[in-house]
């Protein structure tokens, strides 16, 4: 089966996120069409999956499925032995229901806090509707994760397609230092650690554009949480100790090389060279150079 996902800007557009993890998350091969968002590129992009009018959308061969949960429901029917819903029925139940009303639910929380990948703010005020979401999602995590919850750090244990729904948000509860219970807070975190999500927000930060829509006027708190890479950045002199980008195999561009732990990494591109500052342990191809730069 070929899929190709077709996505917007990595950083604010929480839809995407989720398709992305329904794919990167559960190791399935996929290609990527992105487009920023409002952009004549994106217009371009939305003629290519009429009908569907929205992003993520999922070809599967000559096949669309352009909304989250199709994406989810389709792809668990084509790879049942997949954990996208739990096994148990009782389960399973009560998985989809988590994910079809965080799909329909929780509007204060989305339109007053937009997800921003880059992005942790201090002082932001929560209007009592906020709050009230934010109840919400405490409500179910803790119902989840106490009754399902015992096999691992997610909603039901092991990581599913209703984990990918509500990452988004936990990043938002993150994002704007929303209040969390003990539970909430060890949720999130696991949600961050997910090595899909973590390259999903490397590129996030990697992408240069930032949209003042989805910008508050907010004193900015420094990182983002686990994965972090210390002691990175993009540096102007060279050379690097490689010759061959990590990703592509392609020759290093004398204008995208990083110092990451000491060591000067080369990639083919800006992109590749940021989407690695921003957290080089998200991208084994980087790990696996470094660890054979230094042997
Ligand atoms: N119900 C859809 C929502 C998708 C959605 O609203 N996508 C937004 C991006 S986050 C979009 O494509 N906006 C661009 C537009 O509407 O032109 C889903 O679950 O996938």
């Amino acid at each position: 089966m070929t899929y190709r996902l077709y996505i917007m800007d990595r950083a604010y557009s929480s839809w995407s996120l989720r398709g992305h993890l329904l794919l990167d998350a559960f190791d399935l091969p996929f290609a990527i069409t992105h487009a920023e968002w409002p952009s004549p590129e994106f217009d371009a992009l939305k003629a290519e999956i009429a009908p569907g009018r929205t992003v993520p959308a999922l070809k599967i061969g000559d096949d669309l499925a352009w909304d989250s949960l199709a994406m989810a429901e389709t792809l668990a029917e084509l790879h049942p032995e997949l954990s996208y819903w739990p096994k148990d029925s009782a389960a399973r139940a009560a998985a989809r229901s988590l994910a079809a009303e965080m799909h329909s639910g929780f509007s204060a929380l989305r339109s007053d806090c937009p997800m921003n990948l880059r992005r942790r703010y201090d002082g932001f005020q929560a209007s009592e509707a906020v709050l009230a979401d934010v109840a919400r999602v405490e409500e179910l995590w803790g119902w989840a994760r106490s009754r399902y919850g015992d096999g691992g750090p997610f909603l039901f244990g092991e990581y599913g397609a209703v984990d990918a729904f509500f990452t988004p948000l936990a990043s938002r509860l993150d994002t704007y230092g929303l209040p969390q219970s003990d539970m909430a807070a060890a949720y999130v975190d696991a949600l961050h650690r997910v090595p899909a999500f973590r390259r999903w927000r490397a590129m996030a930060c990697a992408a240069p554009r930032e949209n003042p829509a989805y910008e508050f006027d907010l004193p900015r708190r420094d990182g983002f949480g686990p994965g972090a890479t210390p002691l990175a950045a993009a540096v102007s002199d060279g050379p690097a100790l490689n010759d061959a980008c990590p990703y592509s195999g392609k020759p290093v561009d004398a204008g995208s090389i990083a110092e990451i732990a000491g060591l000067k990494i080369g990639y083919c591109n800006p992109f590749c060279r940021d989407k690695s500052v921003a957290d080089v342990e998200a991208w084994p191809a980087s790990v696996q150079l470094m660890a054979d730069l230094r042997s």
